[in-house]
């Protein structure tokens, strides 16, 4: 992301207590500034879309607490070895058929180990070849696992923060906040695009969803993808029965998030099966510009395609053809998305 020192827009010095503020203004304020970013960056009317596949189910050694997929916890999910290429192709055309842009290859493990590095770099030039954007998660990794991705055409590498530094060791024991740093900068540093967000309505307070959009905005660069996602409960997992949080609350995030990633992708993430379409649309107009779309996500269910391209039209939006580049600084406005009907709004 070009980052020009006129434009006000893109920070990377948030302090908690200005992020909390964001949080606490008045509804409609907060979401008049939030779509006012957008709008400055995007053409509000347009989604990204992205598929999910679950590449390697279950078993896996970490214990996040809202993880069906954890060895540690008695849920439903069986265990599965890593999928053979071709079947993953074949779920890649499916989706690119379906009209998703990017595809999303999930790996329930702690890191890849080195024996599984020739099959995920065939599934990542397969699907390329299909036309498609890349992603993978598929835990920590080491400079030379990021470079080989990044060689093979891995476009997005997603690694989440999950929550606050002060809230973590609630919900993850087995890796640290500072892992999770230093494999976003191996990511980083092997030139791949970042997808980087977290989770909410874990039982945290506000402070820790301000604390979390904080570190993510104070990354040296933004994510290119903030994926927010609410809690999808899972029975068996530790988080099971948590309060469920207030809606307005979910929307307030990611109203906040977009003011402080202005630039970036935010997707409106797992958490949409249970969510009405009202408070989708309410993400929408605070900034969601991105979702993931098929009736599974990794272990859980999405809506159906049809119940989404019947939403969207209904509120007149439609999928992103393909991915725009970010332009090269326009004056005081700072960089905006190349794309017909862009509406760029007067500074805030
Ligand atoms: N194992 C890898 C890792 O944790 O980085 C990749 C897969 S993991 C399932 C990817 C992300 O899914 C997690 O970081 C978490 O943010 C999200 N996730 C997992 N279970 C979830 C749930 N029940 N509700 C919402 N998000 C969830
Ligand atoms: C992300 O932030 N959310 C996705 C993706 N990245 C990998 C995963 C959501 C998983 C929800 C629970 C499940 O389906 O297992
Ligand atoms: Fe494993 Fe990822 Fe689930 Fe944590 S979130 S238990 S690392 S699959």
């Amino acid at each position: 992301m070009t980052v020009h020192p006129a434009n006000q827009d893109i920070r990377h010095h948030w302090s908690a207590e200005e992020v909390r503020a964001l949080f606490e203004l008045p509804f409609h304020e907060l979401l008049y500034r939030a779509h006012t970013l957008h709008r400055r960056y995007f053409d509000p009317a347009q989604v990204q879309v992205s598929t999910l596949l679950s590449i390697k189910t279950g078993g896996c050694p970490e214990d996040c607490k809202y993880c069906p997929q954890s060895a540690h916890f008695n849920t439903e999910v069986k265990a599965s070895k890593l999928m053979q290429v071709e079947a993953v192709l074949k779920e890649a055309r499916a989706a690119k058929e379906a009209g998703a842009g990017r595809f999303c290859m999930g790996a329930a493990w702690r890191e890849p180990k080195e024996r599984d590095m020739p099959t995920l770099t065939a599934m990542i030039e397969g699907v390329k070849a299909l036309g498609l954007e890349t992603c993978m998660t598929l835990g920590m990794l080491t400079d030379d696992q990021a470079h080989t991705l990044k060689e093979a055409g891995l476009d997005y590498y997603n690694h989440n923060l999950d929550t606050s530094e002060a809230y973590y060791e609630e919900i993850i024991t087995t890796r640290t906040y500072r892992d999770r740093l230093d494999t976003l900068s191996r990511v980083r540093d092997a030139g791949m695009k970042v997808c980087c967000g977290g989770i909410v309505g874990m039982g945290e307070g506000r402070d820790d969803r301000a604390g979390m959009l904080a570190t993510l905005a104070n990354l040296p660069e933004h994510p290119e993808s903030v994926p927010i996602n609410l809690l999808v409960q899972v029975e068996g997992t530790p988080l099971e029965g948590t309060e469920p949080l207030d809606e307005l609350e979910f929307v307030r995030t990611i109203a906040v998030a977009r003011i402080l990633m202005p630039a970036s992708y935010v997707r409106l993430s797992a958490g949409r099966e249970s969510m009405s379409e009202s408070t989708q649309a309410l993400c929408f107009f605070a900034g969601a510009n991105s979702i993931f779309y098929g009736e599974k996500l990794l272990t859980t269910p999405n809506p159906q395609e049809n119940k989404d391209r019947a939403l969207l039209a209904k509120l007149g939006m439609e999928f992103e053809s393909t991915p725009s580049p970010t332009l090269p600084l326009k004056g005081e406005g700072g960089e905006r998305r190349e794309r017909e009907g862009v509406c760029v709004m007067p500074s805030l």
